[in-house]
């Protein structure tokens, strides 16, 4: 097998019974990066709990990592939330992020983790980056100011990832994701994404009988959706087969109109009444479709569509509604 320049065998499956520890386990992605590696075989995942082990504390970092001793860690951790979390709290987008990043990285070098994988967003590349967006857009244009604070965060990960393979020769490496979505998702009506958030709208709407349904925006910016079990799909297939400085798009490559999404999630709740646009709440970049073109050279496609993928996320959402009345 090909080595890359850290040395590290490109193709070579992870030994099932290597440490793994996945910071972030119980959100959105690291839940499903754990439902992913354990159905592939993999016998001693570990993860933690934010009140167990604070990531923006340096010192409880250091010491579960020198405790933990994996082989392998995936940063799922990370302060998040949709355009409006964003746009009212960059103090703890950027200042959160960048403890929980630094820390991370810092503790894993210490525990001398051989394999890393930090996940940043799709935020990180210019407003007007040229669509699709390549990786090497990075850093040639202005960021979107809603996210701007997180995109700063997530860059600077991946400019930890870059320095700790550039001044300690690790095989660490970052991923880039699109708008993600699945189980697990936060459906809270200020600070969640879109496709959650339209999910709990139409859903309450069709259950109340109300008439109409308020989306932000104008309904024309464009969003690019990746099931969560997709990428975590895709993160294992990093693993084993990429170790660039680079970081690395995961997404779908096609992207819908915010309206076109609402119509879509209204069909599928089942919501007859009518959508209204809420102009005074900001539109975000128009488009952030990614260029997936390096990692489909890898071999790896998403297998869950964009209406498969959202009616399943539907029926979570009905089994969460009923399990906690
Ligand atoms: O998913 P979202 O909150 O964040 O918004 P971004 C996407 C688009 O959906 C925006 C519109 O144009 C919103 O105006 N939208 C319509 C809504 N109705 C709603 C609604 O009820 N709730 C929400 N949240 N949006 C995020 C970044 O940007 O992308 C994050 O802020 C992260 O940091 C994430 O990078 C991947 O897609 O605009």
């Amino acid at each position: 097998m090909p080595l890359s320049a850290t040395g590290w065998e490109l193709g070579r499956p992870l030994t099932r019974d290597a440490r793994v520890f996945v910071a972030g386990s119980s959100g959105l992605v690291g839940s499903a990066v754990v439902r992913h590696l354990r159905a592939a075989g993999f016998t001693d995942v570990v993860g933690v709990r934010s009140a167990q082990v604070d990531l923006r504390d340096a010192d409880a970092t250091a010491r579960f990592l020198d405790e933990t001793r994996p082989a392998v860690v995936v940063d799922a951790a990370a302060r998040v939330g949709g355009i409006a979390a964003n746009a009212a709290r960059p103090v703890e987008f950027l200042h959160d992020n960048l403890r929980i990043q630094a820390n991370l990285l810092d503790a894993a070098h210490a525990a001398d983790v051989e394999r890393l994988l930090l996940l940043g967003s799709s935020c990180i590349y210019p407003k007007y980056a040229e669509q699709p967006i390549r990786e090497d857009s990075l850093l040639t244009g202005a960021l979107e100011p809603t996210n701007d604070a997180y995109a700063i965060a997530k860059i600077a990960g991946i400019m930890g990832v870059q320095s700790y393979r550039r001044e300690y020769g690790r095989a660490w490496i970052s991923a880039m994701p699109t708008n993600l979505y699945g189980p697990g998702d936060n459906f809270d009506l200020e600070t969640s994404h879109v496709l959650p958030a339209l999910i709990r709208k139409f859903h309450s709407a069709r259950v109340a009988g109300d008439p109409t349904v308020t989306v932000w925006g104008t309904g024309t910016p464009r969003r690019e959706f990746l099931h969560v079990d997709d990428l975590a799909s895709a993160c294992l297939h990093l693993l084993e087969h990429y170790d660039d400085p680079a970081p690395i798009n995961v997404g779908v490559g096609e992207d819908v109109p915010i309206a076109d999404l609402a119509s879509l999630v209204a069909r599928t709740v089942g919501f007859e009444g009518e959508i209204v646009y809420d102009t005074s709440r900001p539109d975000g970049t128009p488009r952030k479709l990614l260029d997936v073109s390096r990692l489909q050279a890898l071999g790896w496609k998403p297998t869950i569509g964009l209406a498969e993928g959202l009616a399943s996320t539907y029926r979570w959402f009905l089994e969460q509604q009923a399990a906690s009345r």
